[in-house]
C-alpha cells in the first residue's frame, strides 16, 4: 500500500534508542492509519518511497501525538469564588468540608443536559487538541448518581466521536461522598458496586475505574471494596493516592495492580517501592500541585531511582487543577517538580500511554504502533518543556 512519508527530526521516545529516541533527519513512513517505518531519512527503503507522498518538513521535530491521562473535563461550572476563598487563607480541604469544593460542581453538574456539558468541555478540549494531544482520558465523578455518572460518561465518548482524539473513559463514582449518602459513605459505594458500575459497563461506557482515597473522600477499605468490583468486571484500576496526605494511597493501588497511582504528593517511600514491582505509574499532576498551594512535591527523586514510570498530565477540573494546557503541564513538572525534560515528555507520551493500558498501541513512533503524532517548530524537544505553554504544532496527525 503507497502510504505517506514525512522527513523531519523525529523524537521517537522510544527506550534504548539515546536521549529522546532521537532520530535526527530521520523518516516516519505511516499507511493505512498505523506506522510502517521509523529510521534514517537516508536508509529509507527504496521500496517504501516508491509512489508515497513525501513530506519534508525541514528541521521540524515530530513526536509521538501528546496524551493527557488524568482529565475531568467534563463538568459544570466553574469555581473562581472557591480559588479566590483559597488565596484569601481556606484550604481546599476547609473549602470541600464547608460544600463548596467537589459537592458544588456535583451540583451543577447535575443540572446540565448532555448537550451543555458537551459544549463547555469541547471549549476545553479545543485547547488541548490545538497543543497535538491525541489521546484523552476523561473521569466521570460529577454526577455520583447512577443516570449523572453515566451522562458525563457518554458525553465523553461523544467528544471522541465528534473530534477524531482517542477518549479513555474512567469511572470515578467514588470521588466524593453525594449529599444522598452524608454519613453513609458505605452504603454509597455498595450503590457504586451493585448499580452504577455494572451500568456503566452494559453500556460501554467505562475503559478503568478509580477512586479518591483521602481522609476528604474514601477510606483505604472503601477504595479496595470498589477496586474489587472493577477486578471482578476485567477492568484495571487507577487511585488519586496520597494528594493531601500519606494515606497509604501508593502501596493500595499498587496491591490492585494499578495502572497508575495518580497525585503522590505524600507517597511514603514503601508506597514507592511497592509501584516498582507492580509495574504502576505515577502520574505528576503540577497543575493541581500549584493550584492548592500544597508545599511537598512529589518524590520524583524516589521514583526515578526506583525505575517507576512517571506521567505527566493535567487533571483538568474547575477545582484544583483549571488548566487545559498538557505543554504547561509539561513546564511545570520540570520546574516545581525537577522532572528532567526528557522525562516530562516521556510523561506525556510513552508513560502516559503505560498510565491508560494503551502501551503497544500510542505513545511513540514505532513501527506498528498508531500513526499519531505532531510537528513542531521548534529546535530541541526540550523547547516543549522550556517554553511555558503556548507551542502550537504544525502538522498534527490523529487516529
Ligand atoms: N483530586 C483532584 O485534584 C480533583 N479530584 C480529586 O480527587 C479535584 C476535583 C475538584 O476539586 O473538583
Ligand atoms: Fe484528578
Amino acid at each position: 500500500m503507497a502510504g505517506t512519508i514525512f522527513l523531519a527530526n523525529l523524537a521517537t521516545m522510544q527506550p534504548g534508542l539515546g536521549a529522546y529516541g532521537a532520530i535526527p533527519r530521520g523518516a516516519l513512513a505511516i499507511a493505512g492509519g498505523r506506522i510502517t517505518w521509523v529510521g534514517q531519512a537516508a536508509a529509507l527503503p527504496p521500496a517504501l518511497r516508491a509512489g508515497a507522498a513525501i513530506h519534508d518538513l525541514g528541521e521540524a521535530w515530530i513526536t509521538p501525538g501528546l496524551i493527557d491521562c488524568h482529565t475531568h473535563l467534563v463538568f459544570a461550572g466553574e469555581r473562581s469564588a472557591e480559588y479566590e476563598a483559597r488565596l484569601g487563607g481556606i484550604s481546599y480541604e476547609e473549602a470541600a468540608r464547608a460544600g463548596r469544593g467537589i459537592l458544588s460542581t456535583v451540583s451543577a453538574t447535575r443540572a446540565a443536559d448532555e448537550a451543555a456539558l458537551l459544549a463547555s468541555a469541547e471549549s476545553r478540549l479545543a485547547r488541548l487538541l490545538a497543543e497535538g494531544v491525541t489521546t484523552v482520558e476523561i473521569k466521570s465523578g460529577y454526577g455520583l448518581t447512577l443516570p449523572d455518572e453515566l451522562k458525563m460518561l457518554r458525553v465523553a465518548r461523544a467528544l471522541g466521536k465528534r473530534h477524531g482524539v482517542r477518549v479513555r473513559t474512567t469511572l470515578l463514582a467514588a470521588h466524593a461522598v453525594p449529599p444522598e449518602f452524608a454519613g453513609r459513605a458505605d452504603a454509597y459505594v455498595d450503590h457504586i458496586t451493585a448499580d452504577i458500575l455494572p451500568a456503566a459497563l452494559a453500556e460501554g461506557l467505562v475503559d478503568a475505574v478509580d477512586a479518591f482515597a483521602e481522609a476528604i473522600a474514601f477510606s483505604p477499605s472503601q477504595t479496595a471494596r470498589v477496586f474489587a468490583a472493577a477486578a471482578a468486571a476485567g477492568l484495571r484500576v487507577k487511585l488519586h493516592a496520597d494528594q493531601l496526605s500519606d494515606g497509604g494511597g501508593a502501596a493500595l493501588a499498587a496491591s490492585h495492580r494499578a495502572l497508575s497511582a495518580d497525585h503522590l504528593e505524600y507517597a511514603s517511600a514503601a508506597g514507592i517501592t511497592a509501584m516498582a514491582r507492580a509495574g504502576t505509574v505515577a502520574v505528576m499532576l503540577p497543575g493541581a500541585f500549584a493550584t492548592v498551594g500544597a508545599d511537598q512535591p512529589p518524590p520524583v527523586a524516589g521514583f526515578r531511582a526506583a525505575g517507576v514510570a512517571m506521567a505527566v498530565a493535567t487533571d483538568c477540573n474547575p477545582g484544583s487543577s483549571p488548566m487545559c494546557s498538557l505543554l504547561l503541564a509539561v513546564n511545570l513538572a520540570c520546574s516545581l517538580f525537577r522532572m528532567t525534560p526528557e522525562e516530562a515528555l516521556a510523561g506525556v507520551t510513552r508513560n502516559a500511554a503505560k498510565a491508560l493500558g494503551l502501551d503497544g498501541e500510542t505513545g511513540m513512533l514505532a513501527p506498528g504502533l498508531a500513526a499519531e503524532f505532531a510537528a513542531w517548530p521548534v529546535g530541541h524537544p526540550r523547547e516543549l518543556a522550556y517554553w511555558m505553554g503556548g507551542v502550537s504544532p504544525l502538522i498534527i496527525n490523529r487516529k
